[in-house]
């Protein structure tokens, strides 16, 4: 009944009304008959791209017209999340639509809740007796695009943000799985992964480009011709399909593009013949074999089948994603010189997994289009630059790449006497080295690619993610090739949108900060949050600040409550450990610490216990399926959980809660809640960390180790705003050692934890195995290779000066206000914009 609109894209209320209410008549997913939420998230999400569309194509006219240098962003994974909030608060058109969804019968915050509050959650929990409960909403919910794993994904999608915010002219590059990261359902017997379908009902925020398509083979061989050139022929031919999705600036006309891909076979591929004779299997086989690639992110790997699978991926990507660039720097200047490919293109690599870029740069290069080796390897060596996110890079999967590209030629690719021919003229000095430092390792019968070393020969940069992170690859595994490249290995210390991880998911404490800040420019330029420094001690700030961390505390239980049936006390500190389950991580130093604080409260007199600091531990994470210690953890906490929570003496001073199905919009509601936040790896093992940036800008505070960018953090926020203890990395080795020796004296009130455990109280689930880990003296995964044991008293310690400081509330508020006014520094516009200038070379081409 809304008249149409003569701009159906101008910002008035009545125009995005009209456009909604097309989107309803015009594009329908669903029977015309209903209007209910599930129609309006569809329409209005599908009213906000068209917005997001005619940027995108006035940025992208843009950048074609101007020709400036462009970053080209390769990920394996992009952990997006959802994109409504994220979209309207972008184009600052917030009111505008609540405005028209009122006209429509419908309120903003009810649509935005469907998607980012508790009907959004979707799975299904158990209570205490067994019974399944299904959210009977779950329908309604905007998915998850949940395309990676952890923090590598997530990083890859805080870039792109920044990427659009700061108007650099960028593309993210990653590939279209049909199902992203497990749902994770918890049952009795722990974790249980489920498929999830992020395109079940499709995905408002894509584009598919039907023009847009490339060829990607696998197998086959090489065929050397009598002029010298050479041809990869035969195997199996896949075509890649882009589908755009489009990545808004704040308040920017900028809208970048993350184009995923998407693997199809051919028409005639598909065998006529068999199938009219009743072969369906083998009819399709090349269809089915084909859509596998884009089928699962991170298949598992434990198998040849799903080594290949992993390196098909991989190689999918680079192939497709240089064929568009190449494509593009030809279409938009005819007759140009392949010498200006790289002040064009710079291509960076998020971690090792796309490596297999640097020998398909030079196939496309030499095989395509006829360079010759030099000319080629220049080239790829300035488009080049890679970062890492690991301590280890490994070989694993390089043999299958010889097999997958054609032996020959990607020996030939790689070839790397050139290499040893650089070092022996220009630094003989550093003959020694040359057998650490080649690409291949020494073994002329069954060669095997050095990942690291590929990629250092190769890029022209390589960088680690903290500061920590970085010296530590120069000192260990880049030692050699520093002194002939000192400039190579560099810094970038990652950082998270401010957007996402404050002005969107806590509005609340985002007005208080504008408020005081006078101006909301915090929101582009982070470092002006330290001006809340001086107000620090002032009361009634302190107040508000309160009172918005209590709103969102009780946003929190509730959801808490809906999703695990467990009652928590707003009054109670809340303590939050969320990320990867994972041995190095040490969840389960925390749930150690959490049985030894039962202990000790089940010890105490009643009115002892009523002078503890009421506690809320709440860990989520999830365990990669074929990880069986990480799932032994998370049943532990699990089962450490029901005990506790059902214990009437200790239950209002102690709970423990699993988070079930942590993902990022779980973490939107978590990280406003919090107010103590674990980091807690195992000194020099945490690349980063990026969850720690995030609780910390939301004025929650830390306790860590001195490991990735904890050790910036307490830096900037300042070391008494810290909770510090553990082991550092350097003592690490020598701990290690010494345990290996059988010099270790584990702490009685370790050993206290552990008994408690092995006797039973948590159920008849066997815990032995996992604590077998934490005991022994040798080898990985025994021995205690991540010094649970070791830092377990000085983790006790730290946490009783938590419960102290809590107690002073006031000292605590200062505390928290100084952690976010200190968190300028972890903004990815910073990480960006010195990527851009340091690495990349890349500037400026906004859309005006
Ligand atoms: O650089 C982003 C992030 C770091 O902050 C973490 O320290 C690091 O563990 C993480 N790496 C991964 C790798 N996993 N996979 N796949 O997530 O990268």
């Amino acid at each position: 009944k809304i008249p149409a609109a003569a701009n159906p894209l101008a910002n008035e209320p009545s125009a995005i009304a009209s456009n909604i209410s097309y989107h309803v008549q015009y594009s329908p997913h669903f029977s015309p008959t209903k209007f209910e939420p599930e129609q309006a998230f569809f329409a209005t999400a599908e009213s906000v791209r068209d917005r997001l569309i005619q940027q995108w194509n006035e940025t992208y006219h843009h950048f074609n017209k101007v020709d400036l240098k462009q970053t080209y962003y390769l990920s394996m994974e992009f952990l997006q999340g959802r994109t409504l909030t994220n979209a309207i608060g972008s184009l600052d058109i917030q009111n505008a639509y609540a405005d028209a969804l009122n006209n429509l019968g419908h309120v903003l915050e009810e649509i935005a809740e469907q998607v980012n509050g508790f009907q959004a959650c979707g799975f299904v929990r158990h209570d205490l007796d067994g019974v399944e409960h299904i959210n009977s909403n779950s329908s309604m919910e905007e998915k998850d695009a949940a395309l990676g794993n952890g923090g590598l994904g997530r990083l890859a999608s805080c870039f792109l943000d920044s990427m659009a915010t700061l108007n650099l002219p960028a593309w993210g590059y990653g590939l279209r799985y049909r199902y992203g990261l497990f749902k994770q359902k918890i049952t009795k017997q722990g974790q249980e992964e489920v498929a999830e379908d992020w395109l079940e009902k499709f995905s408002p925020w894509e584009v598919v480009r039907h023009d847009v398509v490339f060829p990607v083979r696998f197998f086959g061989s090489v065929m050397v011709n009598p002029n010298g050139t050479r041809k990869w022929v035969g195997g199996e031919v896949v075509q890649a399909v882009a589908y755009d999705i489009p990545i808004p600036g704040y308040k920017t006309k900028n809208t970048i593009s993350l184009r995923l891909w998407d693997a199809k076979a051919s028409a005639e591929d598909f065998n006529l013949f068999q199938f009219n004779d009743g072969q369906y299997e083998s009819a399709a086989q090349l269809h089915s074999r084909a859509q596998q690639i884009c089928a699962v992110l991170y298949p598992g790997d434990s198998t040849e089948e799903g080594k290949l699978l992993r390196l098909k991926q991989q190689f999918f990507l680079c192939s497709a994603s240089l064929q568009d660039m190449i494509l593009r720097f030809k279409e938009r200047k005819s007759g140009r010189q392949w010498s200006e490919f790289p002040s064009k293109v710079a291509v960076q690599l998020n971690d090792t997994h796309p490596t297999l870029a640097i020998p398909e740069l030079m196939r496309l290069l030499m095989d395509e289009e006829g360079l010759g080796w030099d000319e080629a390897w220049d080239i790829t060596t300035r488009c080049l630059a890679l970062f890492s996110e690991n301590f280890q890079f490994t070989a694993s999967a390089a043999e299958v790449a010889f097999g997958l590209c054609g032996a020959q030629l990607l020996w030939d690719l790689i070839s790397e006497k050139h290499f040893i021919a650089m070092v022996r003229s220009t630094r003989s000095d550093l003959e020694s080295k040359i057998p650490s430092m080649c690409i291949l390792d020494n073994n002329p019968k069954k060669p095997v690619v050095r990942m690291a070393n590929l990629c250092v020969v190769s890029a022209h940069t390589v960088n680690g993610v903290a500061q920590l992170h970085s010296d530590i690859l120069k000192a260990d595994l880049f030692a050699d090739y520093v002194s002939l490249w000192p400039n190579k290995l560099q810094n970038k210390t990652n950082g998270i949108t401010p957007r996402r991880w404050l002005r969107f998911c806590n509005p609340e404490l985002s007005k208080i900060i504008t408020k005081w800040l006078k101006t909301d420019q915090w929101v582009t330029n982070l470092d002006l949050l330290v001006g809340l420094r001086q107000f620090a001690d002032n009361t009634e700030l302190q107040a508000e600040w309160e009172s918005a961390k209590m709103a969102s505390k009780k946003h929190l239980a509730d959801y808490i409550w809906r999703v695990t049936g467990v009652t928590i006390d707003p009054n109670s500190l809340f303590d939050i450990q969320v990320k990867r389950i994972h041995e190095y991580k040490r969840q389960l130093l925390n749930i150690l610490g959490a049985i030894y604080r039962y202990k000790k409260l089940k010890e105490m007199s009643p009115q002892e216990r009523k002078k503890t600091t009421p506690r809320t531990i709440m860990i989520g994470g999830k365990a990669f399926a074929t990880y069986t210690n990480a799932k032994r953890i998370v049943k532990l906490v699990n089962d450490v959980g029901e005990f506790v929570n059902t214990d009437p003496e200790v239950n209002s001073y102690l709970k423990v809660v699993f988070v079930p199905n942590y993902n990022v919009s779980v973490a939107e509601l978590l990280i406003p809640g919090s107010e103590l936040s674990q980091h807690i790896s195992t000194a020099g093992m945490e690349a980063s960390g990026t969850s720690n940036m995030k609780f910390s800008l939301n004025g929650c505070l830390i306790i860590g180790t001195l490991d990735g960018a904890n050790v910036e953090i307490r830096q900037e926020i300042g070391e008494e705003n810290f909770f510090l203890f553990g082991a550092v990395a350097e003592q690490v080795p020598k701990l290690r050692k010494e345990r290996e020796d059988g010099l270790f004296k584990p702490d009685p009130r370790f050993e206290e934890a552990k008994q408690f455990i092995r006797s039973g109280a948590f159920g008849s689930y066997d815990y032995n195995p996992l604590l077998d880990s934490l005991e022994g003296n040798t080898g990985y995964g025994r021995g205690d290779y991540f010094l649970v044991g070791y830092d377990f008293p000085s983790y006790l310690e730290a946490q009783d000066r938590v419960d102290q400081a809590y107690k002073d509330q006031k000292k605590w508020l200062k505390m928290s206000i100084l952690s976010t006014a200190g968190s300028g520094k972890f903004s990815s516009d910073r990480t960006i914009a010195q990527y851009a200038k340091e690495i990349w070379n890349i500037t400026e081409c906004r859309t005006s």
